[in-house]
C-alpha cells in the first residue's frame, strides 16, 4: 500500500511519524473519514471544508489549499488502484517538545491512507442492529465541540467500549442535559408518522457528511425532515431508526436498550433513504 506523507508517496513500512509528534502524544490533530465509490470520491470538497473548520478551531493553520490536499487524496487513491474504499485524512500538529504548547511545533503533518473499512456485516444491514444507550455522555461543547474531528476521540471510544461490554455493536450517547447527540460514529435518524428527525448537531453531534447527504435525500424524495431534540422517550416510540456514517453508510437500528424499535425490522423509509444513498454515490463526487 502507498501511503501519502508530508509531500511523499511511500510505501506503507516506511510510512512513519515522530514519537514527538503532538497527534500521538496529545491526540492533537485532525482526521477525516472519506468514501471512494466506483472511482467516484464522495463529498470531497464537503469533508476538506469540515477539515478545514475542525483545524481553525483548534488554531492549527494547513499549510496547504484545499485543491493540493484534494490533489493529493486523488493522487494516492490512484496510486493504489483504489475504485472503492476508504481514505482516512490525518493532519497532525506535527514535531515538538514534551510540553503541550502547540506554538513549539513548526510544521503540522499531513498523511493519507486510501485503503478498506468495513464495520458491520450484510446481515446487520439486513436484520439492522440492537444498540444500547451509554452512562458515558458526549463531551460538552463548552470543553471540546464536537464538530470538531479531532484525533482526540476518547469520548467515544469508552462509549465504544461500554457498547460491547453491553453486548452491541453501536450505542447512543446523550448530551449532559440528558438529549441524545449521536453514536459513538455514526449520526442518528428515526421515522415517526413518515418524517424524518435528526438531533441538531448543537446538541452534541457531528455534522456528519452522511448526515447531511440523507437531508438532501430527503428533500428530493419528498419526505419531511425535522432537527428536533430526541429522548430515548421519541426512540422507543418511533416507527423506525436508522444511523449514517461515512463507514456504516446507513444502516437499520430494530432495538435500543432490549426495547424493539417500530416493528422491530429494517423499514420502508429506512430502505428507501437506503436506496436513493446508494444511487446518489454511485453518480455523486470527484473523480479521481
Ligand atoms: N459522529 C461521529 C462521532 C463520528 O466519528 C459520524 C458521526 C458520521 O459522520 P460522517 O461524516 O462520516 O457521515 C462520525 C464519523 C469508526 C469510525 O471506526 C467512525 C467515524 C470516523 C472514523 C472511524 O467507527 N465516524
Amino acid at each position: 500500500m502507498i501511503i501519502y506523507l508530508d509531500g511523499n508517496y511511500v510505501d506503507e513500512a516506511d510510512a512513519k511519524v515522530s514519537v514527538f509528534d503532538h497527534g500521538l502524544l496529545y491526540g492533537d490533530g485532525v482526521f477525516e473519514g472519506i468514501r471512494i465509490y466506483g472511482g467516484n470520491i464522495f463529498r470531497l470538497d464537503e469533508h476538506l471544508e469540515r477539515l478545514e473548520y475542525s483545524a481553525k478551531a483548534l488554531m492549527l493553520k494547513l499549510p496547504w489549499s484545499r485543491a493540493e490536499i484534494a490533489a493529493a487524496t486523488c493522487e494516492t487513491c490512484r496510486k493504489n488502484k483504489l475504485a472503492d474504499g476508504y481514505i482516512r485524512l490525518v493532519v497532525t500538529r506535527g514535531v515538538g517538545d514534551l510540553g503541550l504548547s502547540p506554538w513549539l511545533c513548526p510544521k503540522p503533518s499531513i498523511f493519507i491512507i486510501a485503503s478498506k473499512i468495513a464495520l458491520y456485516l450484510a446481515e446487520h444491514y439486513t436484520a439492522g442492529l440492537s444498540i444500547v444507550t451509554v452512562a458515558t455522555r458526549r463531551i460538552n461543547s463548552a470543553a471540546l465541540p464536537p464538530a470538531v474531528k479531532s484525533l482526540n476521540y476518547l469520548n467515544n471510544i469508552l462509549a465504544k467500549i461500554e457498547a460491547r461490554q453491553a453486548g452491541a455493536l453501536e450505542a447512543i450517547m446523550l448530551n449532559d442535559q440528558g438529549y441524545v447527540a449521536e453514536c459513538t460514529g455514526d449520526n442518528i435518524f428515526i421515522v415517526h408518522k413518515g418524517a424524518l428527525i435528526t438531533p441538531a448537531a448543537s446538541q452534541g453531534a457531528l455534522k456528519g457528511i452522511t448526515r447531511s447527504s440523507i437531508i438532501d435525500i430527503a428533500k428530493e424524495l419528498g419526505i419531511p425532515l425535522q432537527e428536533a431534540d430526541l429522548t430515548r422517550y421519541e426512540i422507543w416510540n418511533a416507527d423506525e431508526c436508522f444511523l449514517t456514517g461515512t463507514a456504516a453508510e446507513v444502516i437499520p437500528v430494530v432495538k435500543l436498550d432490549g426495547r424493539e424499535i417500530g416493528a422491530a425490522k429494517p423499514g420502508p423509509v429506512t430502505h428507501r433513504v437506503l436506496e436513493a444513498f446508494r444511487r446518489r454515490v454511485l453518480v455523486e463526487g470527484t473523480r479521481i
